[in-house]
């Protein structure tokens, strides 16, 4: 964390694709951990900007524009507009929600392209591309199904295989057809551009080794990839919509979808720094930069984006790449096509979105590994951790105040052993949660804020004040203040509720304002007039009933 302090911290998420809802996968593995970080940075006072964009352009958008009889640019201005509401409502707001067919980055993927040529980095080579008769188009990528090449996995699109992870160049896919018709296609003669990835394998590999902030387990997998050969990457497509090639005899040309959507990273990071007032690879340059994602995306964001960059030589690699597992749904994989998924927008039908952050932070860990939502041990999670342990803490403390003090928070005695035990404990809360966060722990995180919530309640369990006038007065005012405490350190993942008690303990500053550390404070007056409300209701049976309506 030291090293943070000195610099701003430009922290990236996944971009979606724009031609579905974002669902419980992409919260769990890339937008909620980055805005963990992102919210923690802020309260510690430390420059954070945090980017994302709808990934525009490819073929599986045109496809899906196309059925719908719609423009593409219409359709993906939509699915835009879908996303930051989906995302806003989860609390997750971005300095910059860009797309990457915005101007801004079509010139950021020109200029990539043309430093890159200039550099020596990009050739021309002609392919054979696979051809629809029938449909009369060329069929790159997801236009072409097939089998794959290195495991068997059948129904594989041809640029990759969801089965073993290999990326897949045009032409190696076995037993091809048009994913729209279903027959063979012939093939054709076409000519494409192609990025040097090969030329970069050495400073690959020892980047990989010496970045001590990439995860060990990725590292090692990149690192046989790079010793099994790297291959240069086809980035050309034929067809109409896509970042145009920005020279005279490729005017029917495209960039393929992995050229350009994560230079977006920058086009957005760059425009949300020149609202600060800094601008350009500089303030690129001067920050700690993280890349969240998920698992499947492992080959272009270890090997294909610092590839690009260290040819354009402008923009420095990523220092953290937090690369998530898979979320599974009640043991089985989250699939779109036979719809065994649950869109963001349904769960918050049901529930709110707190319990949605506080669960998935519950169960993802910082690593690949799989994590299984569960909607009974997501129930008896919010149940008996949320409600029962923090929710019943505030409630009880605030309750008392109302009940004994008319809402108005007492003046204390001296502090006891008792106090001074449960003030350390607020200070070694901070220290550990804020150590776990920053070391991108938030599972062990939430888990170090529900310990400190355990002990909160003990203190006032311990203390009785019901029992035992004396003290009573002093115990309700530390434990307002601890509520308060807690308010601070549950905000990152839980910032509706904490808000919420935030307002019920009387303030109307922003949690933010006070920042992280002057949680350890006594910051709860007496006299201040307090509310209680009870900040979360239990999920019920009925609850749940109507998930398993929706998954069918
Ligand atoms: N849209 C793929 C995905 O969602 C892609 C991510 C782009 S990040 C630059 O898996
Ligand atoms: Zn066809």
């Amino acid at each position: 964390m030291d090293e943070l302090r000195k610099r701003s911290v430009v922290i990236t998420a996944a971009l979606p694709y724009a031609y579905d809802d974002l669902h419980l996968g992409h919260i769990a593995s890339t937008h909620l951990p980055p805005d963990i970080l992102y919210r923690y940075l802020k309260l510690k006072g430390i420059q954070a900007i945090q980017v994302c964009a709808s990934d525009d352009f490819g073929t599986p958008i045109l496809i899906a524009a196309e059925k719908k009889g719609e423009q593409p640019r219409e359709y993906v201005a939509r699915w835009n507009r879908r996303f930051k509401e989906d995302l806003e409502k989860l609390g997750i707001v971005y300095d910059v929600f860009d797309r990457t067919s915005s101007d801004e980055n079509v010139q950021t993927v020109q200029e990539f392209f043309t430093r890159l040529r200039a550099n020596g980095y990009i050739f021309e080579s002609e392919v054979s591309q696979f051809y629809c008769e029938y449909d009369k188009k060329f069929l790159p990528d997801r236009y072409v199904k097939g089998k794959c090449p290195y495991c068997g996995a059948e129904e594989q699109y041809s640029d990759g295989c969801e089965n073993c992870g290999r990326t897949l160049q045009p032409g190696q896919v076995l037993e091809p057809h048009c994913s729209i018709c279903g027959r063979p296609p012939s093939t054709r003669k076409s000519q494409h551009y192609f990025f040097r990835l090969s030329a970069f394998a050495g400073k690959l590999e020892e980047w990989l080794k010496s970045n001590g902030g990439l995860q060990a387990d990725a590292k090692n997998y990149v690192l046989n990839w790079i010793k099994d050969g790297l291959q240069d990457w086809d980035i050309t497509r034929d067809i109409s919509w896509g970042v145009p090639v920005p020279l005279p005899d490729a005017r029917d040309k495209v960039f393929y979808g992995w050229f350009d959507n994560h230079l977006c990273y920058i086009t957005a990071a760059l425009k949300a720094a020149r609202r600060t007032g800094t601008a350009g690879a500089e303030f690129w340059n001067d920050s700690t930069v993280y890349h969240f994602i998920g698992k499947d995306i492992v080959y272009h964001h270890y090997l294909f984006l610092p590839g690009m960059r260290l040819g354009d030589g402008r923009f420095k690699l990523p220092d953290f790449i937090p690369t998530r597992g898979h979320l599974l749904l009640m043991g089985k994989k989250i699939s779109r096509s036979r719809r065994w998924m649950i869109t963001v927008r349904d769960f918050l039908d049901i529930f709110p979105p707190d319990y949605l952050r506080f669960y998935l932070t519950r169960i993802v860990p910082f690593s690949q590994a799989d994590a299984n939502f569960d909607f009974k041990e997501f129930a008896d999670k919010i149940n008996n951790e949320l409600v029962a342990n923090i929710g019943n803490f505030a409630h009880r403390a605030l309750s008392f105040v109302e009940t004994r003090h008319g809402g108005v928070v007492p003046a204390p005695g001296a502090a006891g052993v008792d106090e001074a035990a449960i003030l350390a404990d607020v200070e070694s809360a901070l220290a550990e949660t804020g150590d776990l966060i920053g070391q991108g722990h938030f599972d062990r995180a939430i888990k170090r804020v529900l310990d400190f919530s355990t002990k909160c309640n003990q203190y006032f369990q311990r203390k009785a004040p019901w029992n035992n006038p004396a003290e009573e007065p002093t115990t309700v005012f530390y434990s307002c203040n601890l509520v308060a405490a807690l308010a601070t350190l549950a905000s990152p993942f839980l910032p509706f509720s904490s808000e919420e008690l935030w307002r019920q303990l009387g303030f109307d500053r922003p949690i933010e304002a006070d920042g992280w550390d002057a949680a350890s404070k006594l910051r709860v007056e007496s006299g201040r007039k307090v509310q209680a409300r009870p900040l979360f209701t239990k999920v019920e049976e009925k609850d749940i009933a109507r998930v398993n309506v929706m998954l069918g």
